[in-house]
């Protein structure tokens, strides 16, 4: 049998490593790290090599399920299933109009070509305000930030991890999730370099977690209370002298705001509640203003709490006023090669970012960029009148496990007219459809990460062809997406989906000859688009973004520059080099400078201002997460090479409260909040913070009718039904999943396992 060599990138998290896969008669034999990779150089983790397993995964889905009248899956065709779909959602956006049919996009969308492109096509074609996404349970905060900052959600400056001399982590565990809002294969070299040329590395994080081990100083945090600490951290900068906010502070407005904002909130205010002394912090703001470059970063712990925005947009306040915004060695803008908001129109200024366009009927939660908070989902389909949701779409997403209040979440799916998931499994959300459409896997499709690659600390770009071949009459998921489209938009169920496809080719290129900072301003582009045959669908789209980008050749405007069958002719990815600075062409702000004191955001800080009057109950536990290196959010854990091993879904707690609790290590616990309760095995630690517990999200498997059997054996327990989806970051409606008040009780050994939702 012939034996071949397949060089792609990883989808499944954002450090995109190169791998290397041979496949022997059409199966995958061996995968490891692309030791050539320009990116990665070798790195990979487990679940890398996983890829052969969910490819194999006799669980995954390779034809469509309808539901019967009886309520059960029943195989149909691709024909059949698009037919039912045309039978019943267009008449329910005929009868309720297009709000009344929501979409819900989870992460595995944000790594997928298809869905990128072509899911804000189906978006459009339906018409409809309501649309959600994991973005809110996630990073919105920090791309708001940086929107009403610098002008679009995209450009959120990145730690130049490879210059720096140091390095402050708030809320990341970069060793364990392999980055996130900063691209960049093997994060533990990059870190132990920083060690290695001297550099520093502190980590604030209620856990002593595994990137804290590779740290030089690790601060226990009291969970939310980020926000007071960075503040206080801007306070000491302006009382000692020490703010220097360099060439990018030339092209900033309110730093004045920001420093008289800063007054309240001095070292010796904040210490208390964040559980970290006031003359640590005061060093802590002296030494990032000291070090040559420094770069303050944040993550998961830093947005999806109760002060997401105003924490995420004090890290770039920081950055700032040290000296570190665009500058090497500092938080600096990547610049993709598909281009983004902050590569096309006119350099140094924009139309800034607008907010709370519209708001959600029930809670009155605003808009951000386009979509409504996933926290009022549940809400908005429960509730009666104009506007109510009445059918859904999930694309790669898995709400009931992946947003709060999970069991009220499962309650309203199951009272939808109508439901389809565009997904892989059969698993707790899409257990709720009418009709499951599987995609191919990851090795059977075509890969570009348009997305990740506009928060990488290295300037590259790579594109994998498909591995392997599709399914025996399985659609890619951009066609599937298309056939949906045509359907929606009255199409009926056999729409022509090339037709579909030119007509979205053709719109993208009048865009690009429409705008007069293009390399193509002007152009034919029935020229163009004869220069893009005969590629169709996502990789056509993509060779236009990379031709008309930053690098590329312009159609002939810069000959040699990048294309789509530059990069097909190197499988190993094209490094254009470390980040370089770009303020102020970066800048897309109305103003065109940097927007220092946002309205949106300093509206917020007399909010935050009145948590130093708080004296929490010195008995209280608050709930945060974590993430283990083998699993990705709620949807790997059917991989016996993943799971194998001890029960990972455990609270950690601290010894002491242990004792107070009665609680025993490998004994269990129920654990409650307002919305309600799991139980789980206990694991005494003393690498959480007195006061925390912390449990991983994505667990919960064991909910009737999921055909996932792996997982099944390894359920868990899902933590969302412990998170509040009534607490959400005001400012930008994203979820408060860390630092949920709970209550732990010993639940006596011989009590049978009970099953979550
Ligand atoms: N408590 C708590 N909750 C959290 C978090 C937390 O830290 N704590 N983290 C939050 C974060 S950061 C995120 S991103 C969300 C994730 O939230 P979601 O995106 O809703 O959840 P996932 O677990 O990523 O589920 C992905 C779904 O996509 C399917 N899938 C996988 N690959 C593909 C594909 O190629 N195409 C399609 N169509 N489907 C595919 C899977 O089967 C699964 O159903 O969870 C959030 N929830
Ligand atoms: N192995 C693995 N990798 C993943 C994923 C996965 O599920 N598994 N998910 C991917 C996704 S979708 C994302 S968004 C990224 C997330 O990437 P990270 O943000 O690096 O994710 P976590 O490992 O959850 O790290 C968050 C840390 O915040 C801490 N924390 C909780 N609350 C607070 C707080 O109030 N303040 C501070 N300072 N810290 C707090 C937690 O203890 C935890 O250590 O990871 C991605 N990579
Ligand atoms: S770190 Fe992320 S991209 Fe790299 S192999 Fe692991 S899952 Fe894939
Ligand atoms: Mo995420």
């Amino acid at each position: 049998m012939d034996t071949r060599t397949a060089i792609r990138t990883c989808p499944l998290c954002e450090a995109t490593c190169g791998l290397e896969i041979t496949v022997t008669g059409g199966r995958i034999e061996r995968i490891r790290g692309d030791r050539d990779d320009v990116f990665s150089r070798g790195f990979i983790c487990p679940k890398g090599t996983s890829l052969k397993e969910l490819h194999e995964d006799p669980d995954r889905l390779r034809t469509p399920l309808v539901k019967n009248a009886a309520g059960e899956f029943e195989p149909a065709t691709w024909d059949e299933a698009f037919a039912e779909i045309d039978r019943r959602l267009p008449p329910i956006l005929a009868a309720h109009g297009r709000d009344a049919v929501a979409a819900y996009l989870g992460n595995p969308a944000a790594h997928n070509m298809a869905a990128v492109i072509y899911a804000r096509v189906l978006l459009k074609a339906i018409g409809t305000r309501s649309v959600f996404s994991a973005s809110t349970v996630d990073q919105y905060p920090k791309q708001m930030a940086a929107a009403l900052m610098f002008g679009t959600g995209l450009s959120v400056p990145v730690p130049d991890l490879d210059r720096t001399d140091f390095l402050l982590v708030l809320g990341a565990n970069p060793m364990a999730s392999n980055g996130s809002l900063m691209t960049a294969p093997d994060v533990r070299g990059r870190l132990r370099a920083i060690r290695a040329r001297g550099g520093r590395i502190v980590v604030v994080d209620p856990r002593r977690t595994r990137t804290a081990r590779e740290a030089d100083e690790h601060f226990f945090i009291r969970p939310g209370t980020d926000a007071l600490l960075l503040f206080a951290m801007v306070h000491t900068l302006f009382d000692e002298e020490l703010a220097q906010p360099g060439p990018a502070g030339d092209h900033a407005d309110g730093i004045e705001s920001v420093r008289a904002l800063a007054l309240d909130f001095a070292p010796e205010a904040v210490a208390d509640a964040c559980g970290i002394p006031a003359a640590d912090i005061r060093r802590l703001a002296r030494e990032l203003a000291g070090a040559p470059s420094a770069a303050v970063y944040g993550r998961i712990g830093t947005t999806v709490q109760r002060f997401g925005t105003t924490a995420s947009w004090l890290v770039d306040v920081l950055n700032l006023l040290t000296g570190n915004l665009d500058r090497p060695g500092g938080a600096m803008f990547t610049r993709p090669a598909s281009g983004s908001g902050n590569t096309a129109g006119e350099p140094g200024r924009g139309r800034g970012a607008a907010f709370g366009r519209w708001h959600s009927r029930v809670r009155g939660l605003g808009e951000v960029f386009g979509e409504l908070p996933v926290a009022c989902l549940a809400e908005e389909i429960e509730t009666p009148g104009d506007g109510q949701i009445r059918a859904l779409l999930t694309i790669a997403g898995n709400p009931v496990v992946s947003t709060p209040n999970a069991e009220r979440v499962a309650g309203a799916l199951g009272r939808l007219d109508f439901m389809v998931s565009v997904d892989i499994y059969l698993n707790e959300t899409t257990r709720h459809a009418d009709v499951i459409l599987p995609v191919p896997s990851p090795l059977q499709r075509a890969h570009y990460d348009v997305a990740l690659y506009s928060f990488a600390v290295r300037d590259v770009a790579n594109f994998s062809p498909p591995v392997l071949p599709p399914d025996d009459g399985m659609p890619d998921e951009w066609q599937t997406l298309l056939r949906l489209t045509g359907i929606v938009t009255g199409q009926g169920p056999d729409a022509d989906v090339g037709a579909i496809d030119d007509f979205v080719a053709g719109e993208a290129v009048r865009r690009q000859t429409a705008d007069a900072h293009s390399p193509v301003a002007g152009r034919d582009p029935a020229e163009l688009l004869e220069a893009l045959a005969p590629r169709v669908g996502p990789e056509r789209i993509l060779d236009l973004q990379l031709r008309c980008g930053p690098y590329g050749d312009g159609f002939g405007a810069t000959p040699g520059g990048l294309t789509l069958a530059r990069l097909e002719a190197e499988p190993h990815g094209i490094d254009f080099g470390p980040l370089r600075p770009r303020i102020p062409e970066v800048l897309r702000t109305a103003s065109g400078r940097i927007e220092l004191a946002p309205e949106q955001i300093v509206a917020d800080v007399p909010r935050l201002a009145a948590e130093l009057a708080e004296r929490p109950d010195p008995g209280a536990l608050v709930l945060v997460g974590r993430r283990d290196l083998r699993s990705n959010n709620s949807w790997m854990h059917n991989l016996p090479v993943l799971v194998r091993g001890k029960d990972r879904c455990t609270v950690h707690v601290h010894p002491d409260d242990a004792r107070r609790l009665g609680l025993t290590d490998g004994g269990r616990a129920r654990v409650s909040s307002r919305s309600g309760a799991i139980e789980v095995p206990v694991e005494v630690t003393e690498d959480v913070m007195p006061g925390v517990v912390s449990i991983p999200h994505g667990w919960g498997h064991d909910s009737p009718g999921v055909a996932l059997r792996v997982a099944a054996a390894h359920a868990g327990a899902n933590s969302n039904v412990l998170s509040d989806e009534q607490v959400v970051d005001p400012v930008s409606g994203t979820a408060v999943l860390n630092g949920i008040p709970v209550e732990l009780a010993p639940v006596a050994a011989a009590a049978p396992v009970t099953a979550p939702a």
